[in-house]
């Protein structure tokens, strides 16, 4: 076979590592792989699991028409010099674990995984899904030494994508002509804004009549609960994975969308010190911008509200894991 021109072996392949491989993980490793954005890292602590998956997923890539690689491990030092790290790992809730006891748990977990994953890519950009998600993103930012630009979390983009897929149901109409648009802490505490959720461009306060407007945001808001009850065991990955996929695709490709993430709040909003679902611009360098929406009294309370519940589990979990 001819040599490869230089130019061409030596480009630089953005490389992805995911933490955890469980059912967000694997399916997230799975979207990035098959939208050819980065080779993929797969780690677990559980033996076998990410080697296992990896294998499944390279022997997909003929029939999937890409020719990214995916590596699964237990060991950090193969997660070297990763573009992004995003923090997957946790343990789901068991009967009779308090919220409290999960924070904990995933606590230790997050802190450990940012730790060992950063030793080996000190410049990666940091997503975290696990949750608690806005107490999550605050210790993996507070262990990571980073700068509060490379870390953010996952939630809004799959909050917004609920509430999007609701009222393009409602409608009629493709999900691809409704930009929905949710703020806040995750899940009871988001805080939708249907002010600045449009179809085509169209107000959505336009098309549909309030109180089944509000019908809908109580289901966006119930958006992950409906899925575990009929599940009964795990909760939902799908949508999960591919709001992650989002983020990670705005930042590899440049793309700089406007996407609602978690972010580190330093004033903005009359709030700081903590991560909270705002709109920003997602590009190469992490959070290139935060926006900063006017906002109804209603909404304003309501994000309040969101802030100050996260930040009094974020100090609960400072107080006993760092
Ligand atoms: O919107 C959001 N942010 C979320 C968050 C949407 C969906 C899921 N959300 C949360 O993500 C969920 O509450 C969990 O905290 C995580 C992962 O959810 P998933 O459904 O993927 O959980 P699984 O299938 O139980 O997978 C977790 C994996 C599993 O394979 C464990 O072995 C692994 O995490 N795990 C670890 N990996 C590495 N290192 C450590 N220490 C570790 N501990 C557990």
């Amino acid at each position: 076979m001819t040599a490869l021109l230089p130019q061409i072996a030596y480009c630089h392949l953005s490389q992805v590592t995911v933490v955890g491989a469980g059912n967000v993980g694997s399916t997230l490793a799975q979207r990035i792989l098959e939208r050819d954005l980065a080779n993929v890292i797969l780690l677990d602590v559980v033996e076998g699991r990410p080697q296992g998956i990896a294998l499944d997923l390279m022997q997909s890539r003929g029939c999937e028409g890409h020719n990214r690689t995916i590596l699964g491990t237990n060991d950090y030092a193969e997660t070297a010099d990763s573009d992004i790290v995003v923090i997957t790992a946790g343990l789901p809730r068991r009967p009779g674990m308090s919220r409290d006891d999960l924070m904990q748990v995933n606590g230790q977990i997050v802190i450990e995984t940012v730790q060992q994953a950063l030793t080996y890519s000190p410049h990666a950009c940091i997503i975290v899904v696990t949750n608690p998600l806005d107490v999550m993103t605050y210790l993996a930012w507070k262990v990571s030494g980073l700068p509060p630009y490379r870390v953010m979390g996952m939630a809004g983009v799959l909050d917004s994508a609920r509430f999007q897929t609701f009222i393009a149901m409602e409608l009629g109409v493709p999900p691809g002509d409704v930009s929905a648009m949710v703020l806040g802490g995750h899940g009871d505490l988001m805080v939708p804004l249907p002010k600045y959720s449009t179809v085509s461009g169209i107000p959505v306060t336009e098309l549909i009549p309030d109180a089944r407007l509000q019908e809908l945001i109580e289901r966006t808001r119930n958006g992950g609960a409906e899925i575990v009850q009929f599940l009964k065991q795990g909760g939902a990955y799908y949508a999960p994975a591919s709001a992650t996929g989002v983020m990670v695709e705005s930042i590899l490709l440049g793309q700089s969308r406007i996407l609602p993430v978690a972010a580190y709040l330093e004033g903005q909003y009359g709030l700081e010190d903590l991560f909270l679902g705002v709109p920003c611009r997602v590009g190469k360098k992490g959070i290139e911008a935060i926006l900063e929406l006017s906002l109804t009294a209603e909404e304003a309370a309501a994000l309040k509200r969101s802030a100050q519940s996260v930040k009094g589990n974020v100090n609960a979990a400072l107080a006993t894991l760092l």
